[in-house]
Parts: C-alpha cells; structure tokens; sequence
C-alpha cells in the first residue's frame, strides 16, 4: 500500500513536469530544457542573456546534462557556466557548484590562465575543458532545470508582466535602470521588446504602469519620473522612428510632452515616456528605468507532450564529416513563429 502510494506521488510529480510549459526555442529533455545561442557573446552578456531568458548559462556539471551539451553544438567550443569572475582561480558553475566537484578532463596544456587574464571556462566539441577569456565571444547553451513554474498569461514564467486588456498585450516595468542599449537589451531576451506605444489607450496604459510605482518606492539614486519605450531618432535628426522601423505617426502616437523633444544636455536621441504618457527624449547612455512589452503568443511555447523534435544539429561548418552532414540535414524540424509587431 505504501509503495503504491509512493509510486503514485512520484508518478504525479513526474507527470506535473509534462505539463509544464516554456520557450518552443528550448528543447525539452528529460534533465531539463536547453537551447544553443549560436550568436556568439561576451560570458557576461551570454550569463545575462539565459537569466533573462528564463534560465542559466549552461554547465556540464553531470554527465548527463554534458552528453546533451556536446550534441548541441557544432563549433569547436562554447563557453560555460563555469567561472572564476568573483576570485582568480576559484571556478564555480553558474549555481555555485565548486569545479572540483564537477566531472572534467583539460585539454592539452590547459589551464594555462595565460597572461593572468582568464576567468571563464570552454567546452570543447571533444569534451574537454579550456580556461579562456571571458571577453572574447563565444557561442553557449543555456539551460533551464526542470520547475513547476509554468508559463502565465503572457506566455512567460517572469511574473513581472502583466497583461493589460486595453491593449491584449503584456508589460513589464523594469525598475532596475538600464541605458537604453542595455534596456533594449533585456526586453529583448525576455522575448519582448521596448514598449511602443501605439494608441490614445496604450499611452494611458504607460501611465497606468507608471502610477503602480511610485517614485517613492523604486531604490536608487536617480530621476524616476520617466522610461526609455522603443523609439529614437538614429543618433542625429529629427527623424523619430520606432525600433521596428515605424514613424512615431504610423505606428499611431506622435504626442510628446509640452516642450519636448528638447534635445537638452548633451544630446537626446532616445526615446521615452514620462508619467503622463507622453513621449520625451532622452539620452541614451544614462540609466533609466524602462518599460518592455510582449506579446502573450511570442515567443511560443511548448510542452513535450507535442512530438519529439529532432536535435542533431547541421554542423554547415564541418566539411571533415560530409556523412554526418547528409544524415542530419533532412530531419532538422525548425520551430519558428512570426516575430513581434
Ligand atoms: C543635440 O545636441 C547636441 C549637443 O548639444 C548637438 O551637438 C546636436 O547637434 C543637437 N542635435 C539636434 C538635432 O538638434
Ligand atoms: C506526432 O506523431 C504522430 C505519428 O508520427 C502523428 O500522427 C501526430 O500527428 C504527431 N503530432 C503532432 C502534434 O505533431
Ligand atoms: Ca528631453
């Protein structure tokens, strides 16, 4: 009876996993959810990037989740979670778990810590480990441990947005400040964009977001009174344009704020909204809060209840292996929906 108990709760468990839901651009294993970025990048902007996902930068820290690393990815080596970015010398995976601990095999004449300025750890496509530069970019995995998070109503895990029904689209108030590269950045990995405002209703929704938070409440030594959204001017004229290519009349709101655009200081050619509403300009390399917006179908996602998809990856780079390249070629299965508007 017991034991049948116990079965059924660990039945349970595992099947509440299934249900679970999260990016189509991860693939679902039974280890968890990963996804190789191909686009290579810094390890600082590779870590940031898969928290802002919604998972970590990937470390072979099992074998298991290793053998899922090495048959993700074509190149020579990708980065790892594994660094040494707080102290020289004392690696850690992304979740704290000490490198003596995690199962590891150097490549020849590695480590080297050449030059004294080598913090981050590679995995090379032969399983073996490298200390590398974290400034020099690299392609990466990131990872997301199985969770009974799911996905809400913006199709994301990040409770942090809200879907507003004025607009049937989601918002996420970053009150941590960013410049707006950074800004662009962050709404970006999270699967949305710096908010464009598209309509009378949408610039009252701004300020709806902004009157939920208080300059009083928000931590920090700076003017709270206004967010980068997703217009600028390209550095130079008069010419406002949304991040997706729009006029600021075609995209269906063009109100600035009495007086504004000033261009004031030392120059303002990025685009944000103050309390009321209406638009201002702003200097793009100062920090400031912003505000995402996303739409609750994109990025889509997925449980694996749907069919398996193929993860061999087309190695268009591995001329040594033409046999490896006709084998894989044909049962790639790309998951793909139509970008954000
Ligand atoms: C904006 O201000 C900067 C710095 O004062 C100046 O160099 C630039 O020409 C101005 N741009 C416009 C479009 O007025
Ligand atoms: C999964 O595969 C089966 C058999 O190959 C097929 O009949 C079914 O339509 C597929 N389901 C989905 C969601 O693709
Ligand atoms: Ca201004």
């Amino acid at each position: 009876m017991k034991s049948i108990l116990k079965y059924s709760v660990l039945l349970f468990c595992f099947a509440s996993l299934y249900g679970v839901k999260f990016r189509c651009d991860y693939r679902f294993t039974s280890l968890g959810w990963f996804k190789y970025q191909e686009i290579p990048a810094t390890w600082y902007d590779a870590r940031l990037q898969c928290q802002l996902e919604g998972g970590i930068l990937a470390s072979p820290t099992t074998a298991g989740i290793k053998s899922i690393m090495l048959e993700s990815f074509c190149k020579p080596e990708i980065f790892t979670g594994i660094h040494a970015t707080f102290s020289k010398g004392q690696y850690y995976s992304i979740n704290g778990i000490p490198f003596t601990q995690i199962p590891h095999e150097w490549a020849p004449f590695e480590p080297d810590n050449k030059n004294n300025a080598v913090s981050c750890l590679a995995l090379r496509s032969d399983g073996k480990f490298a200390d590398v530069r974290c400034d020099e970019p690299r392609p990466y995995i990131c990872y997301r441990e199985h969770s009974n998070v799911d996905v809400n109503v913006c199709g994301t895990p990040d409770p942090e947005y809200h879907f507003e029904s004025q607009t049937n689209k989601c918002y996420k108030f970053h009150t941590r400040p960013r410049t707006f590269t950074r800004a662009h950045f962050a709404c970006s990995a999270e699967g949305g964009h710096l908010a464009i405002v598209n309509s009378e209703e949408e610039s009252k929704v701004m300020s709806q977001i902004f009157a939920k938070h208080p300059g009083s409440t928000i931590l920090g030594n700076f003017y709270k009174d206004v967010a980068f959204i997703g217009f600028h001017n390209w550095g130079e004229s008069s010419d406002w344009t949304t991040i997706h290519g729009q006029s600021l009349k075609d995209a269906g709101f063009d109100r600035f704020s009495p007086s504004q655009p000033d261009n004031a200081t030392l120059g303002e050619y990025c685009g944000s909204v103050l309390r009321n509403g209406l638009l201002n300009d702003l200097e793009c390399e100062m920090h400031f809060l912003f505000i995402c917006e996303k739409r609750p179908d994109y990025p889509a996602v997925c449980d694996n209840l749907q069919n398996e998809t193929s993860h061999i990856r087309f190695c268009d780079n591995n001329v040594e292996d033409p046999e490896k390249q006709s084998r894989a070629g044909s049962t790639n299965i790309d998951i793909r929906s139509a970008g954000p508007v």
